[in-house]
């Protein structure tokens, strides 16, 4: 048994247990995984049995409770702090914590009317006006990020960091919906799909069969949003 545990929801739409799950796995450390299915009967009851606040992810490391992405994330880079997580130089460390921040508590929008949802593929809905807004912004600051800190590598902030955790899901999202995004964005997309941990967890979700209603665009759906 490791040390740490990750507790998270199924890979095909759990966006949270995804930035949870990228953050444990990135220390490099010995992880034990426990999925829970969510939304089914008795799922509540198990949740609240690893997280205090009945959401998923969770990290137990040893007799500690970490709770919340944005935390995780954290907890992990205390444990593993020869890894890269968060940029050294002032500029680049705000940039990055704004935007993981704006990602934690922002993009409603998006977050509401475009689920991740890594099976599902679209080629033809438009976006609506709060959907198209939250991914104007977010083409912005991904290719600001690109373009002022990425120069070292193929993601942010040049390798694979927590910002780029705090976002996996919205190149999934992105992806399923077809979303027009600009050449500087596509390029870190395809670096994101490629990463070896996001390649991981995409293979597991596709694999999954059990269905989330509030996951899925009804099929006769011609906007989002
Ligand atoms: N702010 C939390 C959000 C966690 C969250 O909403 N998790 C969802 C899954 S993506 C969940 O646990 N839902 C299960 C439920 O509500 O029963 C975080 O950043 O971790």
């Amino acid at each position: 048994m490791a040390d740490l545990k990750i507790i998270i929801g199924n890979k095909n739409y759990s966006t949270w247990s995804l930035r949870g799950w990228l953050a444990a796995m990135h220390t490099g450390l010995p992880v034990d995984e426990v999925k829970i299915d969510l939304y089914t009967p008795g799922s509540k009851a198990e949740l609240l049995r690893h997280s205090p606040s009945g959401l998923v992810p969770a990290l137990l490391h040893k007799d500690i409770v970490v709770w919340d992405s944005l935390a995780i994330i954290d907890y992990c880079a205390r444990l593993a702090p020869g890894k890269f997580w968060w940029p050294e130089d002032n500029a680049a460390y705000a940039f990055a914590r704004s935007i993981a921040a704006e990602m934690h508590s922002g993009f409603i929008a998006l977050r509401t009317h475009a689920p991740m949802n890594i099976k599902a593929k679209w080629s033809s809905l438009t976006l609506g006006e709060s959907v198209a807004h939250d991914v104007a912004r977010i083409d912005t600051l991904w290719s600001e990020a690109r373009e002022r800190f990425g120069n070292d590598g193929d993601f942010l902030f040049g390798g694979f960091s927590a910002a780029d955790m705090m976002f996996a899901p919205v190149v999934h999202r992105f992806e399923t919906y077809g979303i027009d995004v600009s050449p500087t964005v596509r390029t870190y997309m395809d670096a994101m799909l490629a990463q070896p941990l996001m390649q991981q967890w995409a293979k597991e979700g596709r694999a999954e069969t059990a269905v989330i209603a509030a996951g899925e665009v009804p099929k006769d759906a011609t906007q989002l949003g």
